[in-house]
């Protein structure tokens, strides 16, 4: 969904997310037409924003698409009012872009070990330092085959963070946790359904290697139950469910008082400008999927990402390409 919020003073605020099912899509469109009559001709103020809209979406819930749409609606805010100010979004939020640590997550989904270690070689050339591998094969032979034959590929100096996109019980994932850090893996990644809290305190309390969740936090107040919860040892929110910039700054905040390490889930281009002013920043997850619609794709130097040094949030359209791929 690719969002472009015009605003009377003639500044056009962009953002995009995943919606994941053509229905999402709709619902999405829909929660932010809705939201765009109910702010129209009100100054851009993201935070008024968020605090008017979650009321006014209090009955329905703000979850699921609702929160997708309203944490659009604040990305796109926020692109608009970094333009206006002639600032990357970066500098208007009181830090600057930097150059960040990210690791590779274009690839090394569930597959074969040949064909594992080919991506992971062909991953190699981007020169990032880590990747991420999928994990939840139906064994944990499997999924050490799977890492061994990346490990083989990009050597020790490569982090490799593993994903487990919440295939696991409780029972299985100690066990399979044990046996990987045995391994060398960086992070054990969403091993167990995200909101079981209890089970994954006592994940994160027993295994060495730390338990990284947060791409299915509902909102700041979903990562502060988390926390409170003491369910994992980092966290990466995905800005499109946090609550856009407003509600990944407030996240921030709690990160940085709780002292922990905060990365960030898919849509790198915006992810990298919150990261340069989240205090305990940690790894952008590095993804070129919106490459085909952007005129200044994120860019990789040196094994790090640049954050874009232009105004707002790093996103600008390239027209032609949406028209080209409007037309397939
Ligand atoms: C993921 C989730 C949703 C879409 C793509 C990838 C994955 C990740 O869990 O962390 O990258
Ligand atoms: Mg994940």
């Amino acid at each position: 969904m690719l969002v472009d919020l015009v605003t009377d003073d003639g500044v056009t605020g962009h953002a995009y997310t995943f919606c994941y099912r053509p229905s999402g899509a709709r619902a999405i469109a829909a929660h932010l037409a809705e939201a765009f009559d109910l702010l129209a001709s009100r100054p851009v103020t993201p935070y008024d924003a968020a605090r008017s809209l979650s009321r006014q979406f209090a009955l329905i819930g703000v979850t699921g698409t609702v929160r997708m749409a309203l944490s659009l609606f604040d990305m796109a805010l926020w692109d608009a009012l970094a333009r206006s100010r002639e600032m990357p979004l970066a500098a208007l939020l009181g830090s600057q872009p930097r150059a960040l640590q990210a690791y590779d997550s274009r690839g090394l989904g569930l597959m074969e070990p040949d064909r594992l270690s080919k991506e992971a070689d062909a991953l190699l050339a981007s020169g990032l330092k880590a990747v991420k591998l999928r994990l939840g094969y139906p064994s944990a032979k499997e999924d050490i085959s799977a890492l061994k034959a990346v490990r083989r590929v990009v050597g020790d100096s490569v982090a490799v963070m593993a994903d487990y996109n919440q295939a696991l019980t409780a029972a299985e994932a100690i066990a399979r946790g044990r046996q990987l850090e045995n391994e060398g893996i960086y992070w054990f990644e969403e091993p167990i359904p995200h909101e079981d809290y209890d089970a994954l305190s006592t994940m994160a309390r027993e295994l060495r290697v730390p338990v990284q969740i947060g791409e299915n936090f509902n909102g700041p107040e979903g990562m502060l139950a988390a926390l409170s919860a003491q369910a994992c040892d980092y966290v990466m929110p995905d800005v499109a469910r946090i609550g856009g910039v407003s509600g990944w700054m407030q996240a921030a905040a709690l990160a940085a008082a709780k002292g922990v390490e905060m990365s960030s889930h898919l849509m790198p281009e915006v992810s990298a400008q919150l990261l340069s002013a989240t205090p305990t920043a940690h790894w952008l997850e590095y993804v070129d999927w919106a490459d085909a619609l952007l005129q200044e794709p994120l860019r990789i130097v040196d094994g790090r990402a640049l954050t874009s040094q232009y105004p707002g949030s790093g996103i600008v359209w390239d027209e032609d390409k949406i028209r080209r791929l409007e037309a397939i």
